[in-house]
């Protein structure tokens, strides 16, 4: 493409989406982030930078995905998605970011000296996948994210709404054509079609029932369960809430960030007692479980616990297929409950490694091992198998002893379910039920595994959240100067302490963690910490906030 036909580059930014802001923003933890009106100017160029990436890689799709995914309403958010279905490769987030921040008048120069520092041939085709999420403010984005696109005279094809984790399986798809087919109804088919498989193997034993509820978090992963549950043909029989009617707004008061965060059942959803309920978030990419019981309490089933399932199962079924020779390893980061961790290495011998928060840090982490187990406390998290893994696997599938042969089938229906491009609420519900079915556990039995340290997360409003640096996979914090000094004093005075902050990567907050022996102790530990980031590190008002 000749420098001239970059004019345009300029002229749509000029016409239709003019830089509004000198709010500088920087690519996150996954993506872009902010308030949805100052994100116009960011997803066009990004729609440029996709068709960028896409030239480099040969002409393969890249997507684009319109979500801020646990935030709030007035929210939006861009990330892109690299040919593998994974996170958009970190060096290239400094691009990202510098082009989302040049004034219009420098957009064409700038987008002539990306092209060039990353070596794109502009004369290859280029493929970008767009979704986007349910947000009021999302259809205009998509729009500008086309309009980038086209300017360098890439395709555009737009998905319309969809869960963040579908998006990243269609590209997967489109580049790999072995993988699955790159539309909605091929994920389905996949996932949904791996689920009805393995039921037909596994019938309902022991106390596992087969009703379960679901807090849709108002968004797009309640409704895609929406069409499913129609096909499920009572193997699993979902009690959807929170489906986006009735007034219901997004995130607010429900979904799986409210409910771990603030440790409360969701408004919105149906309470019966020690009735297991599915949590998901705004863009269905995170799962948490809870339940409540005879007294109304309610116990929680976070992404540590379902790491924890699904890692017992994966070993019970290399066991069973005798397939010793894969490795096994479990991702985790510093809001892992110590409790899950002890459990893991101690009890299931799984190695166990602590990465910064953000899952494309986990994912890379969790290729190492022929079996990746990845899950942030959150929800957030799936399982990579390598190409060995799988060769094995099917290997013994065909040739094994009967016995063996039997597990190696039921694995690789376990792999098929698996949305392997990054966590997926819907793909992880389905794995979680096909492992309680399996074991004909209900959700008592099995949080039953370990007890959790009680925990407690914060959030401080800083001047500047940037002023917090971290190392030691975030668990240290090395500025401002004395911080973590006061952060080790304070964990000093409380059996089993631990505490950290950090930066967010999500949203303008420095996030605080803690555990202790106590529920009131680890509340207790967090509000001072909270106290502490709000002393040294420019909290705004006249004292910590602190919302739950
Ligand atoms: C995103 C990331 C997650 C991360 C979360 C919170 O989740 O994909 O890996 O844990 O943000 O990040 P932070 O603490 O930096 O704000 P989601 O579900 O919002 O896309």
């Amino acid at each position: 493409m000749p420098p001239s036909s970059l004019r345009v580059v300029y002229a749509f930014a000029r016409e239709m989406h003019p830089k509004t802001t000198d709010v500088f923003i920087q690519y996150g933890t996954a993506g872009f982030r902010t308030k949805a009106s100052l994100l116009e100017h960011v997803v066009y160029r990004m729609g440029l930078l996709a068709v960028i990436r896409s030239r480099v890689k040969n002409g393969r799709t890249i997507g684009m995905m319109i979500t801020a995914s646990h935030n709030l309403e007035p929210d939006n958010g861009v990330k892109l998605v690299d040919p593998d279905g994974e996170m958009l490769e970190q060096s290239w987030e400094e691009i990202a970011t510098r082009l989302a921040n040049v004034s219009d008048n420098d957009l064409e120069s700038t987008t002539a000296q990306v092209i060039k520092e990353v070596n794109a041939d502009m004369a290859l085709k280029a493929s970008v996948y767009i979704g986007m999420d349910t947000r009021y403010t999302s259809p205009r984005l998509a729009a500008a994210a086309v309009h980038g696109v086209i300017a360098l005279k890439g395709t555009p094809k737009e998905f319309g709404i969809v869960t963040t984790p579908m998006l990243h399986y269609c590209v997967k798809c489109r580049n790999d054509n072995t993988y699955g087919t790159p539309t909605e109804e091929g994920y389905y088919e996949k996932i949904v079609g791996a689920f009805k498989n393995i039921r037909q193997k596994l019938p309902v034993t022991g106390d596992y029932s087969t009703t379960l509820y679901v807090d849709g978090a108002n968004g797009v992963g309640g409704k895609k369960l929406n069409i499913i549950r129609k096909s499920l043909d009572g193997e699993l029989d979902l009690n959807l809430y929170n489906l986006g009617g009735n007034g219901g707004k997004l995130n607010l008061n429900c979904g799986a960030d409210f409910v771990k965060v603030s440790q409360q059942p969701p408004v919105g959803v149906e309470h019966v007692a020690f009735q297991r309920v599915a949590s998901l978030d705004g863009d269905g990419d995170r799962l948490v479980y809870y339940y409540l019981d005879d007294k109304n309490k309610m116990h929680l089933l976070d992404g540590d616990r379902i790491a924890t399932l699904l890692a017992s199962y994966i070993t019970q079924l290399q066991t069973a297929c005798n397939a010793p020779a894969l490795t096994i390893g479990l991702v985790q980061t510093a809001y892992a409950n110590g409790a899950s961790t002890r459990y893991i290495t101690q009890e299931l011998k799984i190695p166990v490694t602590c990465v910064k928060t953000g899952v494309k840090h986990l994912h890379h982490a969790a290729m190492s091992y022929d079996i990746g187990i990845y899950f942030e406390a959150n929800g957030h998290g799936t399982v990579v198998y390598s190409q060995q893994a799988k060769a094995t696997i099917s290997k013994i599938a065909e040739e094994g002893e009967p016995e063996e042969r039997k597990a190696a089938q039921l694995f690789l229906n376990f792999i098929d379910m698996t949305n392997e491009t990054v966590g997926d609420a819907i793909s992880d519900l389905f794995l979680v039920e096909t492992v309680l079915c399996a074991r004909g556990q209900n959700a008592t039995q099995w949080m039953a595994a370990y007890d959790d340290l009680p925990c407690r997360q914060l959030k401080v409003t800083v001047q500047d959240r940037n002023a917090i640096s971290t190392t030691d996979a975030e668990r240290q914090c090395t500025a401002p100067e004395g911080l973590q000094t006061r952060i080790d004093e304070l964990v000093s005075h409380y059996t089993s302490g631990r505490a950290f902050v950090r930066p967010s990567g999500t949203e303008d907050v420095v996030r605080v963690y803690s555990e202790a022996d106590t529920q009131e102790n680890a509340d207790k530990l967090a509000a001072e910490v909270a106290q502490a980031v709000f002393d040294l590190a420019g909290g705004v008002g006249t004292r910590a906030e602190i919302p739950a």
